[in-house]
Formats: structure tokens, sequence, C-alpha cells
């Protein structure tokens, strides 16, 4: 579609909606299309993206194109958002595998006139006003530094501020993970000599690999005190080993990420925390924002928008806020 085509469609939408009518009910007018390539398939942090990227463009009556990698990977990210370039979008929303090699194919779609905006991961350094990638339009996604430092200081809470530490982790490069590492990192430091990181170990975003390393640390370090899990693979994998070496509630973990299974080892005792991102506001902000770039109006696209967290425990597990911020599995 045509700047000019979108232009119209979207006064033509504003118009009708005054009017009382949806845009979507709009059938005579082509929509714009807006692409949103997740970091992996079928993990239900992105799932639940999706679903909150879907409602808008259906209430806005554009049309949403989501695909991506069958795994974390760079490599396979490239080729999806090349062909995206080729199709002529309109607008992406990606949450990049890498931040350094997501940034040339990046760039790509950017130079073909199709507006970037990053949603979950950033490329860079994030900071796209002074930073050294000011392309994309806006990095949308949580603080994840804070959310490394919540997730390691309650586990510090929890066992008196003292003891051995240990990070399942996916790998370097992506920008929310290396954040949440850094972030736990330092409010492990900050707790002085008595509290230690013993090891941190990647696990390429797999599960089984994760419980498969916990499983060997455990052995390494009979006493060790409590694991932060940085994403839903890491900490669904940290828990599947400690409750097979029946440490449950012995060694604490701190679970970065909502699917249901984090919660049901939350309340069988398991897992002592859960670190709920908003992916869906991810999703709906993202739609809104590449609609206004589409119009080729961005006055009102901040360059960072922090979505913020839910932080569930036993205490709140059954609140409304804390069922809401549970991932959706399909
Ligand atoms: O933790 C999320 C996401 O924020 C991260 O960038 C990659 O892993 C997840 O998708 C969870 O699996």
């Amino acid at each position: 579609m045509s700047r000019t085509g979108v232009v119209r469609w979207l006064s033509i939408a504003a118009a009708t909606a005054l009017l009382g009518v949806m845009p979507g009910q709009l059938h005579a007018q082509s929509s714009p299309t807006i692409a949103l390539v997740v970091g992996v398939k079928g993990d239900p942090f992105y799932v639940t993206m999706q679903k909150g990227a879907q409602a808008e463009a259906d209430a806005m009556g554009a049309e949403l194109i989501v695909d991506g990698p069958a795994q974390f990977d760079p490599v396979q990210q490239t080729p999806i958002v090349d062909a995206l370039i080729a199709r002529k979008i309109d607008a992406l929303l990606i949450a990049a595998t890498d931040k350094q090699a997501m940034i040339e194919p990046l760039q790509r779609a950017n130079d073909a006139g199709i507006p970037v905006i990053s949603v979950d991961t950033f490329i860079g350094d994030g900071d796209y006003v002074n930073g050294p990638v000011t392309f994309p339009l806006s990095y949308i996604g949580s603080d994840n530094t804070q959310g490394g430092m919540i997730g390691c200081q309650a586990l510090l809470d929890a066992v008196g501020g003292s003891g051995k530490f240990y990070i399942q982790n996916v790998k370097p490069g992506i920008s929310t993970t290396d954040q949440r590492e850094q972030g736990c990192r330092q409010a492990i430091q900050a707790a002085g000599a008595g509290a230690s990181l013993v090891g941190v170990d990647y696990n390429g975003d797999s599960a089984a690999t994760a419980a498969q390393q916990t499983s060997a640390l455990l052995q390494r370090t009979p006493d060790l005190t409590a694991i932060f899990g940085a994403n839903l693979f890491s900490a669904e994998g940290a828990a599947q080993a400690v409750k097979n070496a029946n440490l449950s509630g012995s060694v604490k973990i701190a679970n970065f990420d909502a699917p249901e299974q984090a919660i049901a080892d939350l309340k069988a005792g398991t897992v002592d925390l859960v670190i709920a991102q908003k992916p869906a506001d991810m999703g709906t902000t993202g739609v809104d924002y590449a609609l206004q770039a589409i119009s080729g109006d961005t006055s009102q696209i901040q360059k960072r928008v922090p979505t913020g967290y839910v932080v569930i425990t036993r205490d709140n597990v059954n609140s409304q806020e804390a069922q809401d911020a549970i991932y959706k599995g399909q």
C-alpha cells in the first residue's frame, strides 16, 4: 500500500470510528500490512504478544502477518526479514534475536522505507536517541536490568542475604537476557562477601539443556542456595532439575516469565517468584505505533516505552492482576 493510500485509509478509519463504525468493518479499502517477527515460534511469551498485536490490528482494520524462526537465532531470523522487505510490508515490529547481528538486516528494511519498531529486545545498545543505532522508531519492552535485580534481590531476601547463586541463561548477545544477567550480578555483588555467584550456563533457549546443565551444577555444588532462571525455558529447565533432585523448596528459584508451568511450580513450592512481563501490551503498543508511522505522523511515538512487570508470589498468585498476567500457551 502506498503512503498516500495508507493516509487515506487511516482518515477513513478515523471518520468511521467517529460514526461508530469499526474500521475493521470496512471492506472496500485495502488495509496496511504490519509484520510482527518474534524471537522464536511457539514460545508462550511471543504467543501472548501476538494476541495483543492481533486484537489491536483487528480493532484498527489493519492486516497483521506474524512470523519467526524455529530457533532463537539471527541466522534463521534474517531471511524472514529479507522476505518481508521483498513483500513490501508497511511496517515491521521485531524482537531481534541478537543485538549486533540483526542491525544490518533491519537497516535494509529501514533503507527500503519500512518503519522498524523493536518489541521485547533491542539492537545496538537500545538507546535509539543517542546510541550507536537510532533508526528504529521505538523500543517497546521491559526494563530487563531492573528485572534481573528484582529476581535476584528477592532470592537474596528469601535466604537472608548470603549463599551460593547460579544463573541459567539463554546465550550472550540477546539484549533482554544479557541485561537480566547483569541486573542479577549487580544484586549479588551489592549483597557483600557472603553472597557468591558460582556459575552461569547458557542453554541456547532449550529447557532440556537447561535441566541437564542445572543437574550437573547441583552435583558439583550440593550446597547451592538459589537459581535465577533468566527466561521461560531457562527457568523451566532449572525447576525440572531441582524437582528431579528432590530439592524443591531447599534450593530457591526465581523464574523469569510466566507460563502456566511456572505458576504450577510456584504453587507446588519449587519456584518462589515468577516475574511476568507484559507481552500483550508490547504487541498492542507496537501495532499502534506502526499505524502512526505508516500515517507519516511520528510525533506521538516515544523512543522508549518500558512496559513493566507483575511480580507473582504464592501470596498474590490468585489475585486478578496475577491471573491476568499469566502467558497464553496458544
Ligand atoms: O523472556 C522472553 C523474552 O523477553 C526474551 O527476549 C526471550 O525469551 C522469552 O521469550 C521467554 O522465552
